[in-house]
């Protein structure tokens, strides 16, 4: 990690918003592309925050801190990201959250990523109803169904998601992706998803992928 990535990473994870923000604007006036912040510090800060919830270090007050910088320094990068993507769309995403579950922050830098490659970004949110996203990709006509969760207890949401899209006989007209912490390429497989990634980078990769983009 760059210096200056040292510092964003620890902004973040000290839940310091407004450094955050200033330090990802310094980064960029020395060079590094809103890619590179993102991952080189943005995402291994949220990383090492989800660690230190889980060794007990850090409770949800201080996680919510860290969100929150994480989120105003995505808003200095995202539309400077989605400069890099084509004027015209490669394609039509809807993302969301799956019903039960408000985590957000991987699902927006999915979001993120995907408009920097090109995509047209439909975000439903969080706790999203099965129905809503069968409902959303007909009327925007999507290629792409992209539904994160973080919780074990809503995964089995994604399942729905799918068994609705098949209900209403528009399964074939859409490439099912997940993503989020507890998935695996396994679960992926067996609720009949077309694709999983671990992370937010290869989760455009894999929508290019899966759309022949190359
Ligand atoms: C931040 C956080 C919160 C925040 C959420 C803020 C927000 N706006 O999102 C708050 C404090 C609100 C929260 C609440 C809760 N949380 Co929480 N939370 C986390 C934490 C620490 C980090 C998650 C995160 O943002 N990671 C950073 C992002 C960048 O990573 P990510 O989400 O994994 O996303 C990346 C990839 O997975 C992938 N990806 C994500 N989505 C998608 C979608 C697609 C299509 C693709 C292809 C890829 C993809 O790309 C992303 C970027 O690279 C995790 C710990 C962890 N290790 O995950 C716990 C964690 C997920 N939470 C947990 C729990 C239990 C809860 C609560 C139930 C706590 C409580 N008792 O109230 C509630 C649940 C509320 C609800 N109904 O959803 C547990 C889940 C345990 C389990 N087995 O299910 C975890 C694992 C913590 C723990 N170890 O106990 N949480």
């Amino acid at each position: 990690m760059t210096a200056i990535a040292e510092s964003i990473a620890s902004a973040v994870i000290r839940g310091d918003a407004s450094a955050t923000v200033q330090l990802s604007q310094r980064a960029l006036e020395q060079g590094l592309s809103p890619h590179d912040i993102f991952q080189g510090a943005l995402i291994p800060a949220m990383t090492t925050v989800g660690e230190k919830m889980q060794a007990g270090e850090y409770y949800i007050p201080e996680v919510l801190l860290a969100a929150k910088a994480m989120k105003g320094a995505s808003e200095l990068l995202k539309p400077l990201l989605a400069q890099g993507g084509t004027h015209q769309p490669v394609g039509r995403v809807v993302l969301g959250t799956v019903k039960g579950d408000l985590h957000d922050i991987g699902k927006n830098l999915v979001a993120t990523m995907m408009e920097g490659a090109g995509f047209e970004v439909f975000d439903l949110g969080t706790s999203v109803p099965a129905q809503r996203f069968v409902l959303a990709a007909q009327e925007q006509g999507a290629q792409i169904v992209g539904l994160s969760a973080l919780l074990t207890t809503t995964m089995v949401n994604m399942k729905e998601v799918i068994r609705c899209l098949d209900e209403a006989g528009c399964r074939a007209e859409v490439k099912v992706i997940v993503g989020g912490a507890p998935m695996t390429q396994r679960f992926a497989d067996e609720i009949g998803a077309d694709g999983y990634s671990s992370n937010a980078a290869g989760a455009a990769e894999l929508a290019r992928k899966l759309l022949d983009l190359g």
